[in-house]
């Protein structure tokens, strides 16, 4: 399947084994992430209230509803002056959780340690928070640690404290490292862009192809190069029957290196309706080694598996030499399949006067094009009528495009997905002789300039300068120090990637490297861009690795658009040492729900063998001990990457631990210790010292009232107050301070349960009786009645938190005021 070089690179290959590629990691710390432990995104609607991460970041518009929800009910609590003191550093605190950094700031990263409930803070911005708002601290977390703390300056800011000095809330905001490009994707100083990968499929012997059926089910086939197709589910899981076994039929040999064997599938385009498909191996007929292209009908009684009695062959092509097969078949968006077939062999393209791919006359070195509808009866294929060689004397009407020497992995652009931009182009990946491996836009009838070009400079120069060559260039060429043996990937289409989107990758055999070419749309122009590893902070999400094998054998899609590539550490038919990776960009994701699909159910025969990956996670990965070998100063020639090939025995996969993220969608419950009076929330003077702070709310009396101070601007929302007329502290109507003012509360549905939560606000272990139809007194003309439809449990912390009709909102008069009598004992005389 390989050019020459792979012959040459055998002795290479088997002291190869587990070779993997562990790319150089580049220092720079910037790592966006989510508390969901994956990229920020980009909303898909702006954030109305963390307007700050309105382009990026961790909320999309319902979370930002909900953050917002959280903070009226908590500024519910504060009248005008608290909430000029304390909204914004309350807005702010809650707002973290949209931040692109969201994972830093709430110590999320590390799945091992646990995640702080509040997002870290600058020592000096949580010196000004503990000056102002000091109280504010257990209004914001579920939990009785704040308790003693919100008094002690240093114990509350060693709390809230976040110790790297970058990171904290709010320097990560000013902090241009980590600002810059923020949500592109990211590169490293030499500008090679900076990927990780996901282990799909693992134990695969020479995987060539991957392909989908495109008919919902997101079912993938993963081809083996010794003739087995494998059916795998979308998660992963792989059944054990094979789609197609040609074991028995297929040409190839253990030996590393061979080029022949099963090299490709194609699915029908109307998978759903035409249930057939194609086939491209090396077969041996009467000792005459031959490429087969044939076409299997799908079983009747298995839809995850071919009609093994179905084949028919629709052409077979001799072959010379045993490398240089081509291999690969896809259909066009005009429905019509294209078949890309090397030259014969040899090194050179030695055949006939001036070669194979140059001569039309013969099926070697061509991009063949034909029609296989309606073909139940008769011929097995047709040739398409505008197929460009056809009227020509000698040609080959099936020839689509010639001059090629030995396409390897050719794929379809499906096109931007909004502005269909770039739709329906072909591109291959070319195999050079000595010199150059290229990638070719495939056009209707273009020569591809082989044998007389190699890339873009001359192979054969006599057919080099014969002005009648008229041929198509590469849009990008490599030489042999970058990779010896091109695989042609795919424009990434796909959606959970936005970053990608629009990018050629592609891969070489030989080297290893991956690489992307970029279309500059006013030029036509493309760059290239080498893709790296990124570091092992980079890919610190979950199921992610940074390292791959280095045989980079083929790319593939699936159902949805995203992006694979099949690679394996031992190059041999009967290695199980292939592996299929999925592309990541850890840098952006898509907005979640985006990217959702259901898959049509399957119906499965045989038994699932369920995924289990081989690779170590990097969240995983123990610190390493070893020191990183530093890379080898760069020869400013190239721009060749020095890379770390390393010995390693296949690793044990740690499981995962991935904990909950604390959501707060609701107000929680207060714990019950909380429930005693609390002194306001907010501190007016920013000059107070900590020592008045600390002597003043310290004694939590046990049942024992507190003295509230009625001064102006300290009394917050939900407090309550019992008015007598004679001022008793155990009895009264019952009144409730809500935004700025004191009102009643009517009795409609008022239970001794509500009556709890009050007497428990004034201090009382108890209540004894409510006191309906104003029994204890009416409020005056003027006093608003405030809460109507009380229904509280007992335990809630203000009548606030309990059920009730909206605020101010009441069909009651003040005849109906409640009253209650609370007391220190359960049967407490009145
Ligand atoms: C907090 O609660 C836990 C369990 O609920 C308890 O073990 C711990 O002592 C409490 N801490 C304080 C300071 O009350
Ligand atoms: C994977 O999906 C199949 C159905 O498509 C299901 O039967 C199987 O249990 C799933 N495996 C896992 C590990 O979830
Ligand atoms: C594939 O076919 C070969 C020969 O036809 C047979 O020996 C082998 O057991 C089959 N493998 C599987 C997994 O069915
Ligand atoms: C072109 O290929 C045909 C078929 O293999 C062969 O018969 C013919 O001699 C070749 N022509 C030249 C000029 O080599
Ligand atoms: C140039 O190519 C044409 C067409 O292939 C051929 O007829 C002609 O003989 C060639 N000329 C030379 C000088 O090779
Ligand atoms: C007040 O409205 C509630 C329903 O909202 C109703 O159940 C109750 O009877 C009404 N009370 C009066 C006095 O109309
Ligand atoms: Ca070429």
């Amino acid at each position: 399947m390989r050019g020459m070089t792979v012959w040459r690179a055998h002795c290479f290959l088997s002291q190869s084994l587990f070779l993997v590629v562990l790319l150089i990691p580049q220092q720079g710390n910037a790592h966006p992430q989510c508390l969901d432990y994956k990229p920020p995104f980009q909303p898909p609607e702006p954030l109305l209230f963390c307007k700050e991460y309105a382009k990026f970041g961790c909320c999309d518009l319902d979370r930002d509803n909900q953050i917002s929800q959280r903070f009226y009910q908590i500024m519910d609590y504060f009248d005008h002056t608290g909430f000029m003191a304390c909204g914004k550093y309350i807005r702010s605190i809650l707002c973290q959780e949209c931040s692109p950094y969201a994972a830093h700031l709430y110590d999320a990263e590390d799945a091992n340690t646990p995640m702080r409930e509040l997002p870290g803070l600058c020592g000096n911005y949580c010196n000004d928070f503990w000056l102002h708002c000091r109280y504010t601290l257990s209004l914001l977390i579920n939990n009785n640690e704040t308790y003693g703390i919100e008094e002690d300056q240093s114990k509350f800011c060693k709390y809230l404290e976040l110790k790297d000095p970058e990171y904290c809330y709010p320097n990560v905001l000013s902090n241009d490292d980590l600002n810059a490009n923020l949500g592109d994707v990211k590169a490293d100083p030499q500008g090679c862009i900076q990927l990780c990968l996901e282990e799909v499929a693992n134990g695969l012997r020479n995987p060539v192809a991957m392909v989908h059926a495109n008919d919902g089910t997101h079912r993938f086939f993963v081809a083996e190069q010794l003739g087995y197709v494998w059916t795998y589910m979308p998660n992963g899981s792989r059944i054990d029957r094979p789609f197609l076994n040609l074991t028995r039929a297929v040409l190839t040999s253990p030996w590393a290196g061979d080029e022949r064997g099963f090299l490709c599938l194609a699915l029908h385009p109307r998978f759903t309706k035409v249930k057939k498909a194609y086939v491209y191996y090396s077969v041996s007929v009467k000792k005459q080694e031959k490429i087969r292209i044939s076409e299997f009908l799908v079983s009747d009684s298995d839809m995850n598996m071919l009609d093994h009695s179905s084949e028919r062959t629709l052409l077979e092509v001799d072959e010379p030499a045993s490398n240089h097969n081509g291999g690969q078949l896809l259909f066009g968006l005009d429905g019509y399949l294209y078949i890309f077939i090397g030259d014969g062999g040899k090194a050179g393209d030695p055949f006939g006067k001036f070669g194979n791919s140059q001569n039309k006359s013969t099926l070697l070195g061509k991009v063949l094009r034909i029609d296989v509808d309606n073909n139940d009866y008769g011929a097995p294929y047709s040739i398409p009528s505008d197929n460009p060689f056809v009227g020509e004397f000698d040609a080959r009407p099936e020839v689509y495009a010639y001059g090629v020497r030995n396409m390897w992995r050719c794929s379809i652009d499906r096109g931007d997905s909004v502005s269909g931009q770039g739709r329906g182009r072909m591109f291959c990946g070319d195999v050079g002789q000595n010199k150059y491996e290229e990638v070719d836009l495939i056009e209707k009838g273009g020569n591809y300039g082989w044998r007389a070009k190699e890339g873009f400079s001359c192979y054969d120069r006599k057919l080099c300068f014969n002005s009648s060559l008229n041929d198509i260039l590469p849009i990008f060429a490599y030489p042999h120090k970058i990779g010896k043996s091109v695989t042609g990937g795919y424009i990434y289409r796909g959606c959970q990637m936005p970053n990608l989107n629009g990018l050629y990758i592609f891969g070489d055999f030989m080297s290893g490297r991956l690489m992307s070419l970029k279309e500059n749309p006013e030029t036509g122009k493309w760059s290239y861009k080498e893709i790296c590893m990124g570091t092992d902070k980079t890919c610190s999400f979950p199921k992610l690795i940074n390292s791959y094998y280095k045989y980079i054998i083929s790319f593939g899609e699936d159902e949805a658009g995203e992006l694979y590539f099949l690679a394996t550490g031992v190059a041999s038919a009967s290695a199980r040492a292939g592996v299929v990776y999925k592309i990541v960009d850890p840098s952006r994701r898509a907005p979640p729900g985006k990217c959702n699909f259901k898959p049509t159910p399957v119906n499965i025969k045989g038994k699932l063998i369920h995924f289990s990956p081989k690779e170590e996670y990097v969240i995983n990965k123990k610190p390493s001990t070893t020191p990183i070998p530093k890379p080898k100063p760069t020869k400013p020639s190239t721009t060749l990457r020095p890379r770390v090939p390393q010995m390693t025995t296949r690793r044990v996969p740690l499981a995962t631990t991935i904990r909950p993220r604390p959501l707060y969608t609701t107000m929680r419950p207060r714990p019950p210790f909380l429930t005693t009076p609390r002194p306001a929330y907010w501190t007016t003077a920013p000059k107070t010292t900590a020592k008045t702070q600390t002597g003043r709310p310290g004694k939590r009396g046990r049942g024992k009232p507190r003295r509230k101070g009625e001064r102006r601007g300290r009394s917050r929302a939900g407090r309550a107050r019992l008015v007598s007329a004679d001022g008793q502290k155990d009895r009264g109507r019952v009144e409730i301070f809500v935004r700025g003012e004191w009102g009643t509360v009517c009795d409609d549905m008022f239970t001794i349960q509500a009556a709890e939560v009050v007497c428990r606000q004034m201090g009382f272990p108890v209540a004894v009786r409510v006191a309906k139809r104003a029994e204890l007194g009416a409020g005056d003309v003027g006093v608003r009645i405030l809460l109507d439809d009380v229904e509280c449990e007992g335990t809630e912390r203000t009548l606030l938190h309990c059920k009730h009709a909206k605020l101010g909102k009441n069909n009651c008069s003040h005849d109906e005021d409640v009253g209650v009598v609370c007391g220190h004992y359960e049967h407490a005389v009145e």
